[in-house]
């Protein structure tokens, strides 16, 4: 069926390259004489928008005439990359476009280069979003993602004499040809004020909001092809403007400037992403954006759901769920319960039970510091009917549900309560997600575990079966068919060709795992990617590296518990060992970071500083022959770990065990043959299980016995002192050797890992983590293993196909039916 609409675009190069150069001509308003690449990619992509916008229309009318039941993911990022491959991948017409770019004198590849990420999310979650979307479009499925238009993404990182510095993402400054602004629906928001409470003529209570605000939501919509392009579903993103009418007002006034501060005020809620991974903000602006898109979101959801159903809300859950993509929109849950109890003005029980069927959460991390928490002060200020609202659905269900379940136990209650009680009392969404949703899922398998024994047991007691899991997934058109054409068509050789969506079936290849032949052109193809690499590293960092060497790669975001200190250790020490013995037996290798710090993080920059510091002194050392090279990339996004993933031959997933909710690049790396190194945390498990024990290198403390150690008490002097490599290592930190004439400039990475009590238990894990970087070395030293490892990686990833992530929420949450586009 995939490969059948893909060829109703049946279109040739020379019709795409007319279709390019009348859009150059009429879109554009240049020539083929004075066009800016810029220009030549705008007209590519007005070329494949006429095909898109196309479905996308026919598909939103399909959906409304046969009035499917559909989800609604809410998400305050949307991680989506570049668009030009992937649109043109899952059309069928990459190419058709290639061959009619090189007819005009132009290459593919560098014009696909001229378009900025949309980089509207941090990392994880945000790209999982982008994953998801994806899917729900392939598989056919009614769906919308809701999010914010921010005008400025998550930063752009340079580094200067080591240091990260943070510059304004803008990447939509000249426009952006993939989205459309649909003034017609507009939506008015309500901020601040106080709330009035009425009687009726029947002595009921009604409540009145009289907000101090009104912002205007302006919607901007990204069609989401799926892979054969026959369903295109629609990304619709908020834009905050001021309110024509509170403009007006002042302006009236004769504050003309005053109008403009309002301005100002209004749209700098949609102006920037929080660029925090993992940590809790806390800021108004911060709790305004969230309510914002969601009341957004809710307003339109409403408004389509009553086209067709009216005032009737008996329908309403069987035609919409809503997915929390983490705490970020719970407060979609008290404005759902607004308007259906304030607007509507159905009664509590009816609107509650409402809501209970709506609406399912997805918890994506343990750590506390990343678990939402407003002070009610706060609430109060800026939603003063939710905060209500809230109120009241806490009472309710410490009283109803809580205290039949845990008579007379005050000490739970304090717990499930919704309003933690202290100095300052505050508003936990996590709870208030998993009280307002049927379902409430984790993101790996050992995750969801322990959601379920860790973070809410008690939850877990009062409504068995509501805690559940999802294992993460991602799409393997981006991750595989489009960043790696090369390795796909080797697989299409062998495997059918719908395998990008059907990945289970690049098992099959586990049958050539020690076919010679195969070996040696899947390893061709890897050595060929890594040339390319190398390109890049010089470019990026004037480094040389040789493409022979094992390229290992760490890429996410920097954070102490995804241990990217640990990897730098390993380095040092491996730095050391060959300067005490230049024979020392090991493969050459080249350490390959990405990552941005939080601009606040103190610590995650000064590990970004120190990686660059180590990098230079190695780089430069003639005496170790380079046979080991650092390089830290710059910038690390979507379009670079396009680059990077098919040149991996090592994946670092070092996380101690029990912090990283799933991870995904540890799924996308493997599935294009990078052997992983990593602990046993979060997806990793899985891949483990998936690719065999044979063909991942597992090392370091497991959840059990990091707990245990815990318990026992940790002290990380220990392993100092009785680790003699490691004790040279970190005593490295208070010298100058890698800083010279600035000793101690590193010194805080040696502090945190020994004063400051090593919170993610580096030195516990650093023997079992050398260790395995030698058998590494060992394996890869054995060419027809390695090929071996690799290309049954490459099989096996079938499981982390987003698809199937897609049809778990389908079949256990969201229940939806896929609607056929014709
Ligand atoms: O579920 C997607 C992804 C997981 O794979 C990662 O393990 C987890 O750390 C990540 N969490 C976030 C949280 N951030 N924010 N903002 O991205 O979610």
């Amino acid at each position: 069926a995939v490969s059948a609409s893909i060829a109703q675009f049946g279109m040739t190069p020379e019709q795409f390259k007319e279709c390019v150069v009348r859009h150059l001509h009429v879109s554009l308003g240049t020539d083929e004489n004075k066009a800016s690449k810029k220009a030549w990619w705008n007209a590519t992509c007005a070329a494949v928008n006429e095909i898109v916008f196309e479905r996308a229309t026919k598909t939103q009318k399909t959906h409304f005439q046969k009035d499917t039941r559909a989800v609604h993911y809410l998400s305050l990022e949307f991680l989506m990359g570049r668009f030009l491959k992937n649109n043109l991948t899952n059309i069928g017409l990459t190419e058709v476009a290639a061959q009619a770019l090189e007819q005009l004198d132009l290459d593919f590849n560098e014009i696909c280069e001229e378009e900025p990420d949309m980089a509207l999310g941090n990392g994880g979650l945000g790209r999982l979003a982008a994953c998801f979307v994806d899917s729900l479009a392939t598989l056919g499925y009614p769906a919308i993602g809701y999010g914010i238009h921010y005008e400025h993404g998550l930063f752009t990182q340079e580094i200067k004499h080591g240091r990260q510095l943070e510059r304004p993402d803008s990447w939509r400054e000249y426009g952006n040809p993939w989205e459309i602004c649909r003034p017609e629906s507009i939506q008015e928001i309500p901020l601040y004020g106080y709330v009035e409470t009425k009687y009726d003529e029947n002595g009921r209570i009604h409540k009145e909001w009289h907000p101090g605000r009104i912002i205007k939501g302006v919607p901007w919509d990204i069609p989401v092809v799926g892979y054969g392009a026959k369903t295109v579903n629609i990304l619709r993103l908020w834009e905050s403007r001021a309110s024509d009418f509170f403009n007006w007002d002042v302006f009236n006034a004769g504050g003309y400037l005053d109008a403009q501060v309002e301005n100002v005020q209004a749209e700098t809620i949609s102006k920037v992403l929080y660029p925090n991974d993992n940590t809790d903000a806390g800021k108004e602006l911060r709790l305004i954006q969230q309510y914002f898109f969601c009341a957004c979101s809710i307003k339109d959801i409403i408004r389509r759901y009553k086209r067709a159903h009216g005032d009737n809300w008996d329908n309403f859950p069987a035609q919409v769920v809503m997915q929390l993509n983490d705490t970020h929109p719970a407060v979609a849950i008290p404005e759902l319960m607004r308007i259906l109890v304030d607007r509507a003005e159905l009664d509590w029980d009816k609107a509650w039970g409402i809501c209970q069927k709506v609406f399912a959460y997805t918890n994506h991390t343990l750590l506390p510091e990343a678990l939402e928490k407003w002070s009610v002060r706060l609430f109060e200020k800026v939603l003063p009917r939710h905060l209500e609202i809230i109120y009241e659905i806490n009472s309710r269900f410490l009283e109803e549900v809580v205290e039949p379940a845990f008579p007379d136990n005050d000490e739970v209650k304090r717990k499930l309560s919704i309003i933690e009680e202290g100095h300052e009392k505050m508003v936990r969404m996590g709870n208030l997600c998993v009280i307002g949703s049927f379902k409430v899922n984790g993101v790996a398998e050992i995750h969801s575990k322990l959601v379920k024994s860790d973070l809410f047991p008690e939850f877990d007691k009062i409504w068995p079966g509501k805690l559940t899991n999802v294992t993460n997934g991602v799409t393997p058109r981006r991750w595989l068919k489009s960043c790696n054409p090369a390795l796909s068509n080797l697989i299409s050789k062998h495997v059918d060709e719908d395998w990008p969506v059907h990945l289970d079936k690049l098992q099959k290849l586990n049958d050539l795992a020690d076919d010679k032949k195969f070996q040696k052109e899947f390893m061709q193809i890897k050595h060929d990617n890594k040339v390319e690499l190398a390109k890049v590293i010089k470019e990026l960092t004037n480094v040389d590296v040789d493409p022979t060497a094992l390229f290992d790669i760490q890429i996410k975001r920097l954070h102490e518990y995804k241990r990217q200190q640990l990897n730098l250790i390993h380095i040092m020490a491996l730095y050391r060992r060959l300067l005490q013995d230049p024979d020392y037996d090991m493969p050459k290798r080249v350490f390959i970071f990405g990552a941005k710090a939080a601009p606040g993080y103190y610590m995650a920059k000064e590990i970004v500083y120190a990686i660059n510091k180590v990098a230079d002194k190695v780089n430069n050392d003639s005496r170790i022959k380079d046979k080991l090279k650092v390089v830290f990339l710059p910038n690390y996004r979507v379009s670079l770990a396009e680059k990077m993933i098919p040149a991996a031959d090592v994946s670092e997933q070092i996380s101690l065990a029990g912090k990283e909710a799933s991870g995904t690049g540890n799924m996308k790396l493997a599935l294009n043959g990078a052997v992983t190194i990593g602990t046993l945390d979060g997806a990793n498990i899985e891949i483990a299980e998936e690719a065999g024990e044979d063909n991942v290198v597992i090392f370091g403390l497991t959840v059990d016995e990091v707990k245990a150690k815990k318990a026992e008490g940790y002290n990380p002097w220990d392993y100092y002192y009785a680790n003699e490599e490691l004790k040279a290592v970190l005593d490295w930190f208070d010298t100058d050797y890698f800083t010279p004439g600035k000793p101690g400039e590193l010194a805080e990475i040696k502090r945190s890992l020994l004063d400051y009590g090593d919170t993610y238990m580096t030195l516990a894990d650093y023997a079992s983590y050398s260790d395995a970087h030698k058998k590494i070395d060992a394996l890869y030293q054995d060419s027809a293993k390695w090929a071996r490892m690799a290309i049954v990686n490459t099989a096996t990833m079938g499981k982390f196909n987003s698809d199937r992530s897609i049809q778990d929420y389908v079949n256990n949450i969201w229940k939806l039916d896929p609607c056929n586009v014709e």
